[in-house]
């Protein structure tokens, strides 16, 4: 018997029409010379896009579900941890907090990459209970498709694109194991510049959380990495009050926002034993997602040149929006 008899017909139907759908949509090549396809504004490969299908087809929200969302290298795993470690910081615990346990992106999962991959019907029992937290890299507009008007909380972290792009450069150096290549990064840029980059273009998916959080700021927190770094204070507490657990005065009193601060803090994270030598369930370090954590870095790796070129894409892409960069 072939292996797709063994498939539930109803499953059979859905993965012909994933491939025919993939198949139709347009295509283009990325620095990596990989194939990427657009889907609604936005670029992916074939696997990333079965696990958006995947998702947006058979994800079951509840009300009380988090989501975590950015574009990639944007600050994903310290909100990860911030939010975490808000949800639990009523427990007592010793040495057994999730944190020193697990990195946050396996606390936190990324609803297209890890759970909804194979299936559009995967076992979410696992996931941390009560509320639910999961994360995303994909834009509003197809996070919203998935959620079927349910109200979930949706929490967007976005950096300077600059910065992002290089913290890729890095992160992609590491994983392939290779010294950073300064053509890679030139690669890296062009595609970015295009638009035709892994979740890109950055724009359309910035602005998709921006109108989002402007259309229904009870439901989506628009917060900035920058501002995390500046005033971390003043936007925990914003995100604590956003997710319905704010601090009470004797929280703040005890000093719980800066013990949470310290926790999820670059230093402490890439210090503990479960980021400096495990791995995700997709085989990257952990150590990987550690690196710099600094505002401005791209300065140091972007000529003159390339910075006023994003600049000005910025300009035409933000205009009107009101989204200051
Ligand atoms: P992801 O998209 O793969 O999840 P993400 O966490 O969004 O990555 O971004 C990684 C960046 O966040 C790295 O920036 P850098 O390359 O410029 O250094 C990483 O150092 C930074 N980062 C990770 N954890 C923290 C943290 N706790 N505080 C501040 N920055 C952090």
């Amino acid at each position: 018997m072939d292996e797709r008899e063994m498939i539930p017909k109803n499953l059979q139907r859905d993965e012909e029409e994933t491939i025919s759908l993939i198949s139709s949509l347009p295509s283009d090549i990325d620095f990596h010379g990989r194939e990427l396809f657009k889907y609604q504004e936005c670029w992916y490969d074939n696997k990333t896009l079965q696990g958006i299908l995947n998702f947006q087809q058979g994800f079951e929200p509840q009300d009380t579900d988090i989501i975590v969302a950015s574009f990639p290298k944007s600050g994903t795993t310290w909100l990860k941890a911030l939010t975490v470690a808000l949800l639990e910081r009523s427990k007592h615990y010793s040495h057994d907090h999730p944190l020193l346990l697990d990195n946050p992106h396996g606390l936190v999962p990324v609803l297209e990459l890890r759970l909804f991959t194979e299936s559009s019907n995967p076992d979410l029992t696992n996931i941390l209970s009560s509320p639910r937290l999961f994360s995303t890299h994909v834009p509003f507009h197809t996070l919203r498709e998935a959620l079927k008007n349910s109200p979930c909380k949706i929490v967007y972290v976005w950096r300077n694109v600059k910065d992002a792009l290089v913290s890729l450069w890095y992160f992609e150096c590491a994983n392939l194991k290779i010294e950073e290549e300064r053509s890679m990064l030139e690669s890296m840029f062009e595609s970015f510049c295009s638009g035709v980059s892994y979740y890109g273009p950055f724009w359309e998916h910035v602005l998709s959380y921006w109108r989002g959080s402007l259309e229904d700021s009870k439901n989506v927190l628009f917060l900035r990495y920058e501002e995390l770094k500046t005033e971390p204070h003043v936007q925990l507490k914003k995100l604590a009050e956003f997710l319905n657990c704010p601090f009470t005065v004797e929280e703040e009193e005890s000093g719980s926002v800066e013990e949470i601060l310290e926790l999820c803090s670059l230093r402490n994270l890439k210090n503990l034993e479960i980021n400096k030598t495990g791995k995700t369930a997709r085989g990257v370090d952990h150590n990987n997602f550690f690196r710099k954590g600094e505002i401005g870095d791209s300065k140091n790796y972007l000529t003159h040149e390339m910075e006023k070129r994003i600049d000005m894409i910025i300009e035409e892409k933000f205009r009107g929006s009101d989204l200051k960069f």
